[in-house]
C-alpha cells in the first residue's frame, strides 16, 4: 500500500508534465474526488502500517543479543494494552473507511446522472444540458456516437467543458474495459450488455481513453484521445463532422472489422494521423448493435466483427428491440 502510494507520488510530477491528463492530474470533479479518496485512504491506512514498518527494525536493534540494557523476558506472552492497540486501531480504521468510502461509492456511481444537485456536491458548475454519447468497443478502436447531434467519431472523444456527458457503452466484439483516467473511473463494455458512465470536465484538456482488457494484437493501439473543449470549439467540431461521410449500417459493417485507427483511416481515405469523423446516418446504431446479441439466436461467426471469418456483407444489423425487452440488460 505504502509502496504504491510512494510510487504514485513519485510518478505525479512526471505525469503532470505530459500534455495529457492522467489520474493524478484530473480535468474533472469525478476524477478529482477519486484522487483525493486514494490519497486519504492511503494516509489513513498508514496510521496502522507506518508504526509496523518503523518499529520492526527498531525492535530487532533494541532487543539484539549484544544489548545488555534490554529486558530479557522469554516467558512474556500477553499484554492487554498492546492487544487493544493492535486490534483496536485497525478496527477503527476499517469502520471509518467503510462508512466514508460507501458514501463516496454512492456519490460517484458511474450510472448516476450528473445533475445540479450532484454538481453541487462535487463542488463544480454545470454550463449546459447533458451530452449523450453511445460508445461501441470494436477491435481495436472506440467508436463514439452522438445520436442527438447526428455525428460520430473513431478514436477521439470530444466533449464540451462544463456539460455532463452521459455515456452508454457496449461492445461488438469481446469484452472490453473503458477507462479515461483524467475524467472518471473504469467501466466494462460487453456484447449484448449496456453499461453506463458519466463524465464531467471542468477545464479544457486532453486525457486518454484506454481499453484495459486485452483483446488481441491491436490492443496496444486502442488508445483514444479524450478532449474537453470550450463550447464554441465543440459546436464547430460537430458542424464539421456533420459534413463528413455518413455512417450507416453498411459503413458500420466495414468499420467493425478488426482494424486499428490507422487502418480505418486508409480504408476510408482519411488523412494519416487526422480525425476520423462521420455524420451519423443511423441514430439507432447502438441499439441495433445491442440487438445483434439479444434476439434469442446465436450470432454466426461471419456476423461477429471480432471473428477471422467476419463478413461485412453478411453482418446486417437487426432492427432495435422494443424498449421493454431491453429491460434487465444493464
Ligand atoms: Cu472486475
Amino acid at each position: 500500500m505504502l509502496i504504491t502510494f510512494g510510487l504514485l507520488m513519485i510518478a505525479a510530477p512526471s505525469l503532470a508534465q505530459d500534455s495529457e491528463h492522467y489520474f493524478l492530474d484530473p480535468m474533472g470533479p469525478i476524477a478529482r474526488a477519486q484522487r483525493s479518496e486514494l490519497i486519504w485512504a492511503a494516509a489513513i491506512i498508514s496510521i496502522a502500517v507506518l508504526p509496523v514498518i518503523v518499529c520492526t527494525p527498531w525492535v530487532y536493534w533494541r532487543y539484539r543479543r549484544s544489548n545488555p540494557k534490554s529486558t530479557y523476558t522469554p516467558d512474556w506472552a500477553f499484554n492487554t494494552k498492546l492487544e487493544l492497540v493492535q486490534w483496536g486501531v485497525p478496527l477503527v480504521i476499517v469502520i471509518a473507511l467503510s462508512v466514508w468510502l460507501a458514501q463516496a461509492v454512492y456519490l460517484l456511481d458511474p450510472y448516476r446522472t450528473i445533475d445540479d444537485e450532484m454538481a453541487e456536491r462535487l463542488d463544480t458548475g454545470l454550463t449546459g444540458p447533458p451530452v449523450m454519447v453511445d460508445v461501441i468497443g470494436l477491435d481495436w478502436k472506440w467508436l463514439y456516437l452522438y445520436p442527438e447531434l447526428g455525428v460520430a467519431s473513431v478514436g477521439d472523444l470530444v466533449i464540451p467543458v462544463g456539460r455532463p456527458v452521459q455515456m452508454r457503452l457496449t461492445s461488438d466484439t469481446v469484452m472490453q474495459s473503458f477507462m479515461a483516467p483524467g475524467l472518471a473511473g473504469q467501466i466494462y463494455a460487453m456484447a449484448g450488455m449496456r453499461t453506463r458512465l458519466s463524465l464531467l470536465a471542468d477545464r479544457p484538456g486532453t486525457t486518454v481513453a484506454e481499453n484495459t482488457q486485452y483483446n488481441g494484437p491491436g490492443f496496444a493501439r486502442q488508445r483514444a484521445s479524450v478532449r474537453a473543449v470550450e463550447d464554441t470549439t465543440f459546436a464547430q467540431w460537430v458542424d464539421d463532422a456533420t459534413k463528413a461521410e455518413p455512417l450507416d449500417v453498411e459503413t458500420y459493417a466495414r468499420l467493425a472489422q478488426s482494424t486499428d485507427l490507422d487502418e480505418v483511416r486508409s480504408m476510408f481515405g482519411r488523412t494519416p494521423g487526422g480525425p476520423v469523423v462521420f455524420s451519423l446516418a443511423e441514430p439507432q446504431l447502438f441499439d441495433r448493435v445491442m440487438a445483434r446479441y439479444l434476439n434469442g439466436q446465436p450470432v454466426p461467426p461471419e456476423q461477429q466483427p471480432g471473428s477471422p471469418v467476419y463478413d461485412p456483407d453478411a453482418a446486417i444489423l437487426p432492427e432495435p428491440l422494443a424498449m421493454g425487452m431491453m429491460g434487465g440488460m444493464e
